[in-house]
């Protein structure tokens, strides 16, 4: 876009200093970032975004949301008499006039938000800084445990594995592009049917009354965080999808894109493989800050929680795969099949550490 365009949609807002600059920041693929730079050293430079309304069909509900935590965690933050709290949590700038935290500009949703100086965002993470991006989910987690305010489910049934299984069977029933015959497509039918009781357990235990919702992050990607230069995280970023859900959207979401070895379209089959020392320290820093809390059935159940991410984004993409490529950008033919065969043999890995991770969560409740 050009910048005389963007300057017009920023000068919406309240901000402080004039705007020197703006050009294009990241690489996400749902929503447009861009970096807006003050000409006065004195006042914060801003990030401004266009929401994706076809992802996030009710940008109202997604701000009103985003607007709870925040003020939430600044609270809390204050109330423990942290430092430095304008770079651990994110602070949206409202409209100039009533006071919103987005404005629609010929169909478009936009916000802006202040730009968190001298913290980096990470692809990859070693066990140290797993180890702190645990104890930072947890801490989320826990900072809103009290929220007096009920969030809306911004992407209706998002990590609902009963309802993503549906919506594969549906297709596999459409067949829209021909797809379901493949032998590689048979087999992964297979593979996930076998598991398809087991894996939507999680529903049947919220139904009966025994596996709560709180109010998750559900996008808890290594990237998703800004780091420090000491590896601490300062605060979680990309609050579209906070949500309520069970606690093993965070915890399951991260060790899927973190515990890899390789990436989630990485081809090679057999080198992707579950790291349990990722896991290891993650879960040690997840349950030093989470514990208080959680429920004896959330602890015992975060080693199916670390299999049901695989399993669902498996599930996914194959839908995605089977729909004709409508969801994820694919760089070439077979691209989804690619990324689903790959989250399936990170469900096998994740499947033979069971034993291993039970035990070392057993070892952390123990201290
Ligand atoms: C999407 O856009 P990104 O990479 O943050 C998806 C996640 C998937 C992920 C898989 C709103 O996230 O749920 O896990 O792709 N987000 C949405 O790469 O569908
Ligand atoms: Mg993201």
């Amino acid at each position: 876009m050009e910048q005389d365009q963007l300057k017009t949609i920023v000068s919406q807002f309240a901000i402080n200093g004039t705007i020197s600059e703006i050009k294009p920041l990241g690489e996400g693929l749902i929503n447009d970032t861009y970096k807006v730079i003050t000409a006065e050293a004195s006042e914060p430079d801003y990030v401004l975004q266009r929401v994706n309304h076809h992802v996030f069909p009710d940008v109202d509900m997604v701000m009103r949301n985003i607007e709870a935590v925040t003020n939430h965690i600044r609270m809390k933050l204050t109330e423990a008499g942290e430092d430095d709290i304008e770079r651990k949590v994110l602070r949206f700038i409202p409209v100039k006039d009533g006071g919103k935290l987005y404005t629609i500009i010929d169909g478009n949703y936009w916000r802006l938000m202040v730009f968190i100086p001298n913290a980096i965002t990470k692809q990859a993470v070693d066990p140290d800084s797993s180890r702190h991006a645990g104890r930072a989910f947890g801490r989320f987690q826990a900072m809103l445990a009290d929220i007096p305010v009920e969030l809306g489910e911004t992407i209706k049934d998002f990590h609902n594995m009963e309802f993503r299984l549906e919506q594969l069977r549906e297709v596999v029933a459409k067949d829209p592009v021909g797809r379901v015959s493949e032998p590689q497509v048979q087999r992964l039918l297979q593979e996930i049917d076998a598991r398809a009781y087991e894996m939507t357990k999680a529903e049947r235990m919220g139904r009966e009354g025994i596996l709560p919702k709180r109010v998750c992050h559900c996008d808890t990607k290594v990237n998703n965080m800004m780091f420090n230069d000491r590896d601490e995280v300062l605060c979680v970023i990309d609050l579209d999808t906070v949500m309520p859900n069970f606690i093993f959207s965070d915890y399951g979401d991260f060790l899927r894109t973190a515990a890899n070895t390789v990436a989630e379209d990485n081809a090679d089959m057999s080198a992707v493989q579950f790291r349990m020392d990722i896991f290891k320290a993650f879960t040690d820093g997840y349950l030093e800050s989470a514990r208080s809390f959680l429920l004896p059935v959330e602890i015992e159940n975060l080693p199916y929680a670390t299999a049901l991410f695989p399993y669902m984004q498996c599930v996914r993409f194959l839908w995605d795969y089977l729909s004709g490529d409508k969801y994820w950008k694919c760089q070439y033919p077979d691209h989804n099949f690619v990324r689903a065969n790959n989250q399936f043999h990170l469900l096998k890995s994740v499947e033979a550490h069971f034993p291993q991770m039970e035990a070392f969560i057993r070892e952390c409740l123990e201290v």
